[in-house]
């Protein structure tokens, strides 16, 4: 039995990447590939939607359709595209700011909609790219270049966030994870209306060395540590669970999808009633 290696969409020259040592986007971007390889997606039809930061320069390695757009605006160009040509497998990829932070408005009403899109979003903890600015997901008291003496604000769980939304799908995993991360990109890619894949992921350059975890290995062991099957989560008392966080899949419904509900209105719009 031949494995998943994910080359086949690999643009060829392209490597070394341009991410730091440590940084868990280039995990994140081998598991999506395997996964794509696994469901053996035809480039031509796959389109791979990012918006600007250090996982929007994502689609640079890619031989699929790629759509390198503004910060924070992905799922809006996503959404079109996916409008319009519904046969095409779209999917998005974002960092924690531009999915949930200056994109927050657009991730609530593409959850909203149960566009039929796969929604990636590598959850570093900060914005990346800029200097390690905080984010919407910056933990409440953490130290990032905007938050010297600790962040007075209170993070979003985006999980919870597209699920309140009305996303069919939605689950969450960690670059520490790596065969669970290829199998959840998978599964996502698989299911209609809007799907959600929340990955945890280190950035020692900017998060880590302001928060007592120099060393990459101290991040992925954390991460290691802090995620918890969901069952098992969902068993524990609130005053347990800590510094836990679920994994797993947290919402399966099976609700209809934008392009099926779309498709119905154009057959009563081309009838004229
Ligand atoms: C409208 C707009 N505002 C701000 C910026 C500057 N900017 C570029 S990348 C970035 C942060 C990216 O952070 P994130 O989305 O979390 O991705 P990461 O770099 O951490 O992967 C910002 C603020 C921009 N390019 N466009």
């Amino acid at each position: 039995m031949t494995h998943a290696t994910g080359t086949t969409y690999l643009k060829p020259g392209v490597l070394p990447h341009m991410w730091c040592a440590g940084c868990g986007i280039g995990t994140m971007l081998g598991a999506m590939l395997r996964a794509f390889e696994e469901l053996r997606l035809g480039r031509s039809d796959t389109v791979v939607v990012t918006g600007i930061g250090c996982t929007g320069k994502l689609d640079d390695y890619l031989v699929t359709n790629a759509l390198h757009t503004t910060h924070g605006r992905a799922l809006a160009y996503a959404t079109g595209i996916k409008a319009f040509r519904p046969a095409l497998k779209v999917v998005v990829v974002m960092g924690d700011g531009d999915g949930v932070t200056i994109g927050g408005n657009h991730f609530i009403h593409a959850a909203r909609r149960n566009i039929d899109l796969t929604a990636i979003v590598l959850n570093n903890l900060n914005y990346g790219m800029t200097g390690g600015q905080a984010s919407a997901t910056s933990p409440s008291a953490s130290i990032t270049s905007t938050t010297a003496y600790g962040n007075p604000e209170r993070e979003f769980d985006i999980c919870a966030l597209a699920e309140a939304a009305g996303a069919n799908h939605v689950a969450r995993t960690t670059t520490w994870h790596g065969w669970e991360l290829q199998q959840t990109i998978r599964e996502a890619l698989t299911r209609t209306g809007f799907s959600l894949v929340e990955v945890m992921s280190p950035c020692p350059t900017q998060y880590g060395r302001r928060n007592d975890m120099q060393e990459t290995a101290a991040m992925l062991l954390d991460l290691r540590d802090r995620a918890v099957p969901v069952e098992r989560y969902r068993a524990l008392a609130p005053a347990e669970r800590g510094r836990c966080f679920p994994v797993g899949t947290l919402v399966d419904r099976r609700e209809p999808g934008f392009v099926e509900r779309y498709a119905q209105v154009q057959a009563r719009a081309a009838q004229g009633h």
